[in-house]
């Protein structure tokens, strides 16, 4: 099982230490632009802090931190794009994670014909 450097580079962003194009933040969530976009809007939404792996452990230990994920990514979708979105948790290396600090992809902008992230 892989483990995440720490601070992870998300941290890292948080901390801008990182640059990032960063679109929304609270007290415990911080929205960027992917730097390696999937679709025309391409977003991550993470948690601030570091101690959820992936979303099943976020689930477990806060799922109110999970719902407010998912009501950022649909107020990003709506103040990005058309209010339609794809939400993807990579989870776990071989289904292609390779942050290791919880994170939500927003896909949005015309997704409906490409591939999942
Ligand atoms: P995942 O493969 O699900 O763990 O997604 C990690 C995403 O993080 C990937 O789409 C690329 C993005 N990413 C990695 N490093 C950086 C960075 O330094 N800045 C930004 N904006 N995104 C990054």
């Amino acid at each position: 099982m892989s483990t995440e450097p720490s601070p992870s580079i998300f941290s890292r962003i948080v901390a801008r230490e990182i640059p990032a194009e960063i679109v929304h933040e609270t007290e415990r969530v911080i929205a960027f632009r992917d730097i390696a976009p999937q679709a025309p809007v391409h977003l991550l939404v993470v948690p601030k802090t570091e101690q959820y792996r992936d979303v099943v452990e976020l689930a477990a230990g806060d799922p109110a931190l999970l719902a407010e994920l998912v009501a950022t990514a649909r107020s990003l979708a709506e103040s990005h794009a058309d209010g339609d979105f794809r939400l993807v948790f990579n989870t776990g290396e071989s289904a292609g994670q390779t942050v290791f600090h919880v994170h939500a992809h927003v896909l949005a902008g015309g997704v409906h014909e490409g591939s999942l992230a």
